[in-house]
C-alpha cells in the first residue's frame, strides 16, 4: 500500500482511498471513479486497515464516494477467475474489513449517490448513518451475476429493509430510488445533489462531539441488543447505563444542565 493518498503518516492507504482530517471528523474517500468505485481486493483491505489503524483523536467518520456513483460493488473482474476457496476467502475479506466499520471505535456515516448497488450496498450497510442524495439508487445486481451477496448483506439487509424485500430485490432486479428508499429505511435522510457530503459532516460534527461513552454505547450495545433475548439485553442496558453515567464526562454534562449551561431538547 502506498501512504501517498493519505495525509495522516498513520494510515497508509491505496491509492483508491483518500482520507482527510476535518477537526475529529474522518473523511474516507472511495476514489475510484474511473470503476465506479467498483472494490477490489486492495481497496477492502484498505478499509480494513483504515479502520482498525485510525487515529485517537478522529471522534466520528465520513465516508463518500468520488465521480458520479458511491459504489459499483464488487469488482467482478477479480472474481471471474477464483475457485469456491478462493470465493470463501474474499467473503471472508470483506466481513472482517465491514465488522470494523460496524462494531469499530467511532460512528461511521455514509453519503450515497449514483449506484448504491451489491458491495456498495452492503458496504452502506455496514455503516452506522446514511445521507442520501436524490440521485441514490439501491439495487442488488448479484442475482443477474450469477452470485451471491458476500460482503454481509444476507445478514445486514433484512434488518433495514426486511428479508421479503431483499429477496424481491436479488430475484426479480428491482431497483429503489432515493425518496422510496428512506422510507424503506436504506437512508436516514435525503438531500438534494450535492449536499450529502455537507449533511454528513454536519451529522459527524455533531456525533463527535457527543460523551465517547454514548457513541460507543449506541454503536455497539443497541444492535446486539437487537439481536439478544429480552433478559439478557435488559442487563445489558443496566450494565451500560451505570458504566456511561458513571463517566466524568456524563457527570460534566449533567451539571452543565442542571445549571443551565446546557440547551435544551427542542424539536427543530
Ligand atoms: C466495473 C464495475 C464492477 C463498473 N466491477 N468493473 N456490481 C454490478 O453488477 C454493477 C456493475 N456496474 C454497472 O452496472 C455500471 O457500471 C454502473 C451503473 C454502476 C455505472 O454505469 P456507467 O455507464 O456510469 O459506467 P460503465 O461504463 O458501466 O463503467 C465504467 C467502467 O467501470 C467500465 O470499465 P472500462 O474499463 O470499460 O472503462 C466498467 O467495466 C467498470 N465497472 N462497475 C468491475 N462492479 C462481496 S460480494 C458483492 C457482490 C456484488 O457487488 S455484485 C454487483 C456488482
Amino acid at each position: 500500500m502506498s501512504a501517498a493518498s493519505s495525509s495522516d503518516p498513520a494510515i497508509d492507504l491505496p491509492p483508491s482511498l483518500l482520507f482527510e482530517r476535518r477537526g475529529p471528523v474522518g473523511l474516507l474517500r472511495l476514489s475510484r471513479p474511473q470503476k465506479r468505485n467498483a472494490i477490489d481486493d486492495v481497496t477492502i483491505q484498505g478499509i480494513e486497515h483504515f479502520f482498525s489503524a485510525m487515529p485517537d483523536d478522529i471522534k466520528a467518520v465520513v465516508l463518500h464516494g468520488e465521480g458520479e456513483h458511491f459504489c459499483a460493488g464488487l469488482d467482478l473482474s477479480e472474481l471471474a477467475e477464483s475457485d469456491i476457496a478462493g470465493g470463501i476467502a474474499h467473503s471472508r475479506a470483506w466481513h472482517r474489513a465491514f465488522e470494523h466499520i460496524e462494531f469499530g471505535r467511532v460512528p461511521v456515516v455514509a453519503v450515497l449517490h449514483g449506484a448504491v448497488v451489491g458491495g456498495g450496498l452492503e458496504l452502506a450497510a455496514a455503516c452506522h448513518i446514511r445521507v442520501a442524495e436524490r440521485s441514490a439508487y439501491y439495487a442488488l445486481p448479484e442475482g443477474s451475476r450469477g452470485i451471491f451477496v458476500g460482503g454481509g448483506g444476507s445478514v445486514r439487509l433484512p434488518r433495514l429493509v426486511g428479508v421479503s424485500r431483499v429477496i424481491d430485490m436479488m430475484l426479480t432486479g428491482r431497483t429503489y430510488g432515493a425518496e422510496e428508499g428512506a422510507a424503506l429505511g436504506f437512508s436516514h435522510y435525503v438531500v438534494d445533489a450535492g449536499a450529502g457530503l455537507a449533511k454528513a459532516l454536519e451529522l459527524a460534527e455533531r456525533i463527535a462531539g457527543n460523551a465517547p461513552m454514548t457513541n460507543f454505547a449506541a454503536i455497539h450495545v443497541l444492535p446486539h441488543n437487537a439481536e439478544q433475548d429480552r433478559a439478557s439485553g435488559l442487563l445489558m442496558e443496566s450494565l451500560m447505563s451505570a458504566i456511561a453515567q458513571g463517566d466524568p464526562e456524563a457527570k460534566r454534562r449533567l451539571r452543565d444542565f442542571l445549571e443551565k449551561r446546557a440547551p435544551k431538547t427542542v424539536h427543530r
